[in-house]
Order: structure tokens, then sequence, then C-alpha cells
């Protein structure tokens, strides 16, 4: 390995993968070890863990180290380290262990991947390490939202061997530990390397930007798009990596390099980028990419910045001597029409008539079937987002009713199913509460986990639907927030997703009492019956919001047709 490269942190790279002869060893242990089944972000972070990008983490920290990492971003040997990385399980499960013994951690399909030495086992403040690493408690942060509606009670520090890193079947040229990025860097012949980051599709722009970057600080560019888990409604990976590879094309010959990071990214804004600084350490580049609002979510729920601008870039900027990584401060790129080219938003000359094209802009644009202007993207990358994005009206979608037993779901769903037939464009299909308890969930109650399975089982049903260009129709309670959401979150980047709470009052509900429901409720026959002795949680941002008490349901139905034409299906 080149000497002159950059050091990854902590002085090597930590390749937690074990000898055959080890493996073969655990392997004889694993089938009498408990097992734990891992969920997407944690077969993130495992296999970060174990192909050497979290350097230097050997493994899950222990409670120690994620005291010391949420309250001052350092590991207990004084190393930066700014984003805890632990291992969320139930408590059913974590009575099961015993520290000092040895676990499994598995795949999706059971598959062993490592093995886990318990070193702690301990219940967190979720709460307060919300506050801590995020700054913020707001559920509207999906980092938040993930740790306080996702993740499990119990975390288990521990040391990991790895038997065999997570099998990806797609895009295998282009994934690289650090080891064997730093050796094509190496062959390369490149010492100087700038990394750019990205969740995101790319345009001129961030090419007119990585090339300014690669030329300021004589380096050449390493394209690392993250292709774990990202922002919830992000582009898919598959799309983004076609554009990627046709953006490559745009630079000239040896200058750049492509590689996918497996990363699941917490969107924590300013600690973020310094965690991703020392990921790209890691991946042996000396120079990192930050623009404005780096790995920021968003607004928070009353429509303020969850952090400012330059957080990131100040934050790193702080550390970035003692990390050794040079940052380069992101310009944002704007196109002089008079010129036809792209200049640092700072440098356009005074008068000048200046263009840009927001994310939302494009995704309108999109929408419509519009034209993408040739100056702000490339015809083949649009060509790419097109297929991933087709005009709304051709597009597939998720009609979602939430309201009381009784508030007129169903009703207003078969009566909407019926208009939808007749006009055909699209296949549709009725998900109503009733129907779905008799045949997907017909073993589920009504506790708030056998609802919140109910839910999201449809949402799954719902999103294949959405994603093969059909219209699902959905007409369950859903009294739980964090399962709409989640349901939310799934469907939209596949299509549309059109929540409508019929807001029916309580008392209303009651009245019509169709199925002796409430009354049996009442008279404590039937226990755990939404808004009686069960909570309803009013959506907040829902599409439409009807009350059947006050039309006719033909009446209603019709609106809600109107009301999604107007929307562009
Ligand atoms: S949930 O909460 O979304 O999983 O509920 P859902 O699958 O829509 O099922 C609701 C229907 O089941 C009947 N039912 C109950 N509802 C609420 N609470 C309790 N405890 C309960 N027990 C039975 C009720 O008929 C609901 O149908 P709708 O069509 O909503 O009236």
């Amino acid at each position: 390995m080149s000497k002159s490269r950059i050091e990854p942190h902590g002085g090597q790279i930590c390749d937690r993968m074990v000898t055959d002869e080890r493996i073969n060893e655990l392997k004889q242990d694993f089938v009498h070890l408990q097992s734990w089944t891992l969920s997407d972000r944690q077969i993130c972070d495992l296999e970060m863990i174990m192909n050497g990008g979290f350097s230097p983490l050997i493994g899950f920290l222990d409670q120690e180290d994620y005291d010391a990492v949420c309250t001052g971003m350092r590991l207990q040997n004084n190393d930066l380290w700014p984003i805890p990385i632990t291992l969320d399980v139930t408590e059913d499960f974590a009575e099961k262990l015993t520290v000092g013994n040895i676990m499994v951690l598995r795949d999706k399909e059971g598959f062993a991947l490592a093995s886990l030495t318990i070193g702690d086992v301990w219940k967190p403040d979720r709460e307060k390490e919300a506050e801590l690493v995020y700054g913020t408690m707001d559920e509207s942060h999906p980092g938040v939202n993930y740790l306080l509606h996702e993740s499990n009670s119990v975390y288990i520090g521990g040391s990991v061997e790895g038997v065999h890193t997570p099998k990806h079947y797609d895009y295998q040229d282009l994934r690289h530990t650090p080891t064997q990025l730093r050796e094509e860097f190496d062959r390369l012949g490149w010492t100087n390397i700038v990394a750019f980051q990205t969740r995101n599709p790319m345009h001129r722009a961030h090419v007119e930007l990585t090339r300014l970057a690669s030329v300021e600080t004589n380096t050449n560019v390493l394209i690392h798009p993250v292709v774990g888990v990202t922002k919830p409604g992000d582009v898919n990976h598959y799309t983004r990596v076609r554009c990627y590879q046709k953006i490559m094309k745009k630079y000239a010959d040896n200058t750049v390099a492509l590689s996918l990071l497996p990363l699941a990214m917490r969107m924590a804004g300013p600690r973020e980028a310094l965690w991703h600084a020392i990921i790209r350490k890691n991946y042996g580049c000396n120079h990192f990419i930050i623009g404005r609002d780096h790995a920021s979510p968003g607004m928070d729920s009353k429509g303020n910045p969850f952090y400012g601008s330059y957080d990131a870039q100040n934050l790193l900027r702080q550390h970035e001597e003692e990390l050794g990584i040079k940052m380069v401060p992101f310009k944002l790129m704007v196109y002089v029409k008079d010129t036809g080219s792209y200049t640092a938003a700072n440098e356009v000359p005074e008068g000048a008539e200046t263009l840009t094209v927001s994310g939302t802009e494009l995704r309108e644009l999109l929408d419509k079937g519009g034209d993408v202007p040739e100056w702000f993207s490339y015809p083949d990358v649009v060509e790419e987002l097109r297929k991933q994005r087709p005009a709304m009206s051709k597009r597939g979608f998720t009609i979602f009713f939430t309201g009381l037993s009784g508030s007129g779901k169903s009703t207003l769903a078969n009566g909407l199913l019926v208009k939808l037939l007749e006009d055909g464009r699209r296949p549709a299909t009725l998900l109503d509460g009733d129907i779905v308890r008799t045949h997907l969930s017909s073993e589920l109650g009504f506790s708030q986990e056998h609802r919140s399975l109910n839910i999201r089982r449809i949402g799954f049903v719902a999103s294949e639907i959405t994603k093969n260009g059909g219209i699902a129709i959905c007409a369950p309670i859903a009294p739980y927030r964090t399962d709409r959401r989640f349901n939310r979150e799934m469907i939209t980047p596949l299509g549309g997703y059109i929540e409508i709470f019929v807001n029916t009052p309580l008392d209303v509900c009651e009245r019509r009492d169709v199925k002796g429901l409430y009354t049996k409720a009442r008279q404590g026959l039937i226990k755990q019956f939404t808004g009686i002795d069960d909570p309803y949680e009013e959506p907040e941002n829902a599409e439409i919001v009807i009350d059947s008490s006050t039309e006719d349901p033909e009446v209603l139905v019709e609106q809600i047709l109107k009301k999604i034409h107007t929307m562009g299906y």
C-alpha cells in the first residue's frame, strides 16, 4: 500500500473478517448459540464494521463508548467518533443473553454473517440520545423517528468477527472495501483524492463543482454515493447508480472513480458530516467535499431547518487538522445564461442572469412529463430518472383511508373502487380492513403490536401494487401515526401516496354502530376498541380530510376523485 496515502482513522484498517479456520470453528458453535436477525440498518453497520470502513471500531459500541460518543463525539480512547453505532434488540431477546458469550448475527434469510462476543447489555435512554446526537426530539427528523419508533429498547455492545460479507448481487464491481479502494488508488497512481458524498442523482452542477474542487486542490475525484439506507423518499440506488455511470463519462479520462458505499445514513447534519469525513479517510481520501446543509433532513415540524446551513462545514473545520483530511467547502453552482456556463454563486458578474432548478422543481417537471433543460442535466441522466419517476398520469398510487370504525371508510373506499374501475386506466384493488383481517391477518388481534403488523402488511401489499403501476385502496382504522408514516415512506418512492382521514366524529360513528360493536365495547364485552378504550392518533398531514356525516357518500367520492385528478394522477 502506498506510504504517502492518508492513514486510516486510528492508524490502521480494522478489517474484522476472520480466517477460514476460525470461520469453521465458529460455524460449529453457531447451531447452539443465540441468533439475532439484523435490520437493514444493522446489516449496513455490520458491513462497515467488518470491512474496516468504521475503523477504529471493531464491533458495536459498549455502554461507556456509547456515552462518550453521545456526549463528547469521542470514543473512550479519545478518537473522534460522532455517531453511536449500536446493536438494538428486543427486551425478550436480551433476557436470553449472558455477557461474555458469543451470539450470531444473521441476515433476513438466516445466513450467518458474523459472531458477536457480548461485552455489554443495557437499556439506553433513547430520548437523551436523540437530543445529544440529533440536537432535537422532533419526530419529523428521520433519525429521531427511527430511534424513538423503529429501534429496539436494549443495546448490545461487543466485538465482531466477520464470517461472510453481506451478499450483494447488484453492481459488484463498483463495491470496494477500504483496502480494495486504497489498492485501486495505488494501481491508478492516485495519491490525493477528493471524495464526493451523495444520496441523490447527479446533474451538471455536481459535475462542475467536483471538477472545480479537483482542479483547486490538485486531486482526483472519488464519487462515493451512499447505497445503504438513505433518507426515506430518496431515489432508489439502482436508478442513481445508472445515473452515476452515465455521469462518469462526462469527466476526462483517469480523473474520476466511482465506488458505492453501503452506509446507513442518520441524517445527523454536522455530526454526520464529521462521520462521513472519517469514513472517507478510511477509504483513502485526503480531501472531502462538504456543501451547505450536508446530510440535513430538511425542515422540522414547525418549518424551521434542523441545522444551520454551515454547521456541518464549521464542525468539520474544527476537526480537519486532527483528522488530517482537508475539507473542500462546496460552492453553490449556478448557471449563467449569458456565458452558457456554471459559476460559483459568489463569483457571478453583477447583473448577470442566473438559472437553477431545485430538487422540488425537477420532481415537478418529471411529474408533469415536462422537458428538463439541457443546461441543468444530461439527456441520458434524465432518461434514467424518467424510467423511475414516470409522469404522474402513468404512475401507480395508494389511497390510504384511515378513521374510526363506522366512520365510513369502507363505503367510500368501495365507491371509489367502482369509479376507478369504471375509468379503467389502471388496475385497482381494495384492501379493506375486514377483508384483510379475513385473509392476510387472520391470526391477529387488536393489541398495538398486532395492529401495527396488520397495517404494515397492508402497506407492503399496497407498495407492490403501486410499484407495478396499479391503484391500491386501503381502508383500515390504522390508529397509530408511526405505522401510517412507515407505509407512507415505503410507498412514496414507488409511486403516489394519498392519505384520506375520514374524520367522522366518534358520537356519529357510535350512533351508526352498524356492527353493534360500540354497544359491546361500552358494555365491556369487547376490549381495546378504538375510540372507546383504545387510542386513535389523528393524522396531521393527510392529503384529504373528510367527514362522512356532512355529505352523501356519492358526493364525497366525487370530491376525492376530483382531488386525485388535480393532484395529477
Ligand atoms: S386496525 O387497527 O387498523 O388494525 O383495525 P382494522 O384491521 O381496520 O380492523 C377494524 C375492524 O375490526 C372490527 N373490530 C375492531 N375495531 C377496532 N377495535 C377493536 N377492538 C375491534 N374489534 C373488532 C371492526 O369491525 C373494524 O371494522 P371497521 O370497518 O373499521 O368498522
